[in-house]
């Protein structure tokens, strides 16, 4: 069923998309920058969409169960912005007008939260399809939980259109292979096949069968000849929406461009303005008026109206099934709004387990497993799954089944070898709300998935990683498995919360850290090896430092003050521990300052960072992990124990040995680092 209660006659479907196609092309040349050519070719593929199916309030731009669209080609967005603003968005024809300005809600390529109506943030491309599987997962994964017979309150599309380079990039073929497979019949893909991308045409670059390759990953395909035909592209899509058990991909034969007497199907088209000249050749082409710029006629903007008018009425006919739903089931409703807005439920940290050393040795990834399960009781938005690594990385939630097409209320989502895909649909999942999402692969594969991970931090979502095998620790596998640069790499993201836990107690610790955090990325480093479990009624620090991001988890003798500062994170906590022993009978006391993660850490109060260390204090930083940015926190006078070659295939301890992480090593380089001082002195 469409939404449109009467279809609007050619000619206003024609005023409708080329006032889209000159918003578009007037922003680009206003800006004197942008991308022109794909507004011009979509126009109409998108008009049709928007005009005669999608669900959305203009109004209540959040509204739960709206479509999602998606535009994955970010480059094109200002033709996004015309329909937000012609649409009834808070999107001023002033916003339009200040195209790529400073400050603007019209920034370069859509930015989530910057403008009202952006589903995502898009431009890297290929990222837009992986977030749309995500919203589509999000979307089957609720419903499976929260619809009941005579209540569908979760029943929603997610259309996502798409370019070239979209579907030359990889990520976007692991997205759609696991979108078939899991076989998700309300995911819409609109293909812009204009055969043309940046730097020419598509022919150089670009020739495999695309409607096969989809049919190939099991998707429903349709072709659409004419990308300016509003009667094809509707029963195109109506088509796709009455597909309830694959995915649908839908090529539109588009032309870049449109319009323009001397870009039509060129890449000149592509990404620069016009220029004065063949604005006005292009207008004139099309029967449109020259002048005034940014004209929206009379009888277009009526007409968007009534689709503002038609969301309204949707969401406020949802709003009465809802209020049904909470009298029939007000558990349930509450439940739904819960976590929807992301709020955790009362107790949800009650089952999270304290370990004792006397159970014996752990390694994190194995403590995180049980963290995860002990979560997953309490809070059921969790749901995640791993990149066919599950054995190793114990990301699994027990009692439950997988994310299937026959069990849509599986927690685990098994993504397959697809790392960037997961940190894609990760993001679509924390986009859509109503899930905490996490993903779990290797610390060195982390390096397979750095653009969504980048894109999350800028966006603030609430996306868990479970990294394992977080050092050369992790042993016979070699260098290439062997993480040496990865922590800080992930540590310059803006935005990212990387924890590296010490151990079981301070595992808990940073999980409870990443729930609780609720607007940003967290990644866990956690190791393959055993590690000793740091006793809570030893250490009695950890459940308060770990989430100050570093603390003084074993002190200098009796008050006072330490000759020597051992800092470390992770499994190299328990070398800096042995080695302060070691020290002691040597007559040096040493601080060991436990720092799971810098930027928690760097966003405590100074006289906070002073006090867990001191300034002028010999310092030595212990990582294994490249030494570039530990003379951040060590001041001068320093040294650092690190790695900064690539690893060694061997068992995990003789790596660790030969690469100087004894306490042999640590007690002669803080003897070293002494001397200097007296030297000095
Ligand atoms: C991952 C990534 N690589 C490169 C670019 C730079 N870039 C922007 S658009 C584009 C090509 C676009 O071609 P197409 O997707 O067909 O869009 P159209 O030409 O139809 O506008 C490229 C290479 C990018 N945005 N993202």
């Amino acid at each position: 069923m469409t939404l449109a209660t009467t279809l609007a006659p050619p000619e206003l479907d024609e005023l409708c998309i080329n006032t889209l196609r000159f918003l578009a092309v007037d922003m680009v040349q206003k800006a004197n920058s942008g991308h022109p050519g794909l507004p011009l070719g979509s126009a109409s593929m998108a008009y049709t969409l928007w005009d005669r199916f999608l669900k959305v309030n203009p109004s209540d731009p959040h509204w739960p169960d709206r479509d999602r669209f998606v535009l994955s080609p970010g480059h094109g967005c200002a033709l996004l912005y015309a329909l937000l603003h012609v649409t009834g968005f808070d999107l001023p024809l002033a916003e339009l007008k200040r195209f790529r300005q400073w400050g603007s809600r019209t920034p370069g390529h859509p930015e989530y939260g910057k403008t009202p109506g952006v589903e995502a943030t898009t431009g890297p491309l290929g990222q837009g399809v992986g977030n749309a599987v995500g919203m589509a997962i999000a979307e089957m994964a609720l419903a499976a939980r929260f619809n009941r017979p005579g209540h569908a309150v979760v029943d929603h599309h997610t259309y996502v259109l798409v370019s070239d380079g979209d579907l030359m990039e990889g990520v976007a073929s692991e997205a759609a292979s696991l979108a078939g497979h899991l076989r998700l019949g309300k995911l819409i893909a609109l293909y812009a096949d204009n055969l043309v991308s940046l730097s020419g045409s598509t022919e150089l670059i670009f020739t495999e069968n695309r409607l096969a390759r989809f049919a190939a990953y099991g998707w429903h395909t349709q072709r659409v000849e004419d990308g300016n035909d509003v009667a094809a592209l509707t029963a195109a899509i109506e088509a796709a929406r009455a597909e309830e058990n694959r995915p649908s991909f839908i090529d539109v034969h588009t032309h870049i461009g449109y319009g323009s007497p001397h870009k039509h199907d060129s890449s000149k088209a592509h990404g620069e303005p016009l220029g004065v000249e063949e604005v006005r050749l292009t207008k004139e082409h099309l029967g449109w008026p020259v002048e005034p710029s940014f004209h929206v006629p009379r009888e277009a903007l009526e007409h968007f109206h009534e689709f503002a008018d038609r969301g309204a009425v949707r969401q406020a006919e949802w709003e009465s099934q809802f209020q049904a739903y909470a009298a029939d089931l007000p558990d349930l409703a509450a439940e739904f709004q819960r976590v929807i807005q992301r709020r955790l439920p009362e107790g949800w940290d009650r089952d999270l387990p304290a370990f004792r050393s006397e159970d014996g040795a752990l390694a994190t990834r194995v403590a995180s497993g049980k963290v995860i399960n002990a979560l997953a009781r309490r809070l059921p938005e969790l749901m995640g799954g791993d990149a066919d690594l599950a054995p190793s990385t114990h990301t699994l939630i027990e009692g439950s089944d997988n994310f299937e097409p026959d069990s849509r209320a599986g927690r685990n989502l098994r993504f397959g070898v697809r790392e960037h895909a997961m940190g894609a649909i990760l993001n679509g999942m924390a986009l859509h709300r109503g899930l905490i999402p996490y993903g779990a692969t290797f610390l060195i594969f982390s390096d397979y998935m750095r653009p969504p991970m980048r894109l999350a931090a800028m966006n603030g979502l609430p996306v868990i990683y479970v990294f394992t095998h977080d050092s050369i620790a992790m042993g016979e596998d070699g260098p290439t498995h062997q993480p040496v640069e990865q922590l800080l790499g992930l540590r310059s993201v803006p935005g990212l919360t990387v924890v590296r836990p010490a151990d079981a107690n301070e595992t808990a610790a940073a999980w409870r850290l990443a729930i609780e955090c609720g607007d940003r990325p967290t990644a866990l480093a956690l190791t393959r090896q055993k590690l000793p479990v740091l006793d809570l009624a030893r250490y009695l620090a950890i459940p308060l430092g770990v989430p100050r991001g570093g603390y003084i988890l074993a002190d200098a003798g009796e008050g006072a003050p330490p000759d020597v500062v051992l800092i470390a994170t992770g499994s190299e906590v328990h070398l800096a521990l042995n080695s302060r022993d070691r020290l002691a009978g040597e007559g040096v006391q040493a601080r060991v300052v436990s720092l799971p993660c810098w930027s928690v850490f760097k966003a405590q109060p100074e006289a906070y960072r002073k006090e867990v260390l001191p300034p002028g204090i010999p310092t030595l930083a212990i990582e294994a992990g490249v030494t570039l940015g530990w003379n951040s926190y060590v001041g001068p006078p320093m040294a650092v124990i690190g790695v900064d070659r690539f690893g060694a295939s061997a068992p995990g301890e003789v790596v660790m040995s030969e690469y100087g992480f004894t306490a042999e090593n640590v007690c002669q380089r803080v003897r070293e680092l002494l001397d200097e001082m007296k030297g000095e002195g």
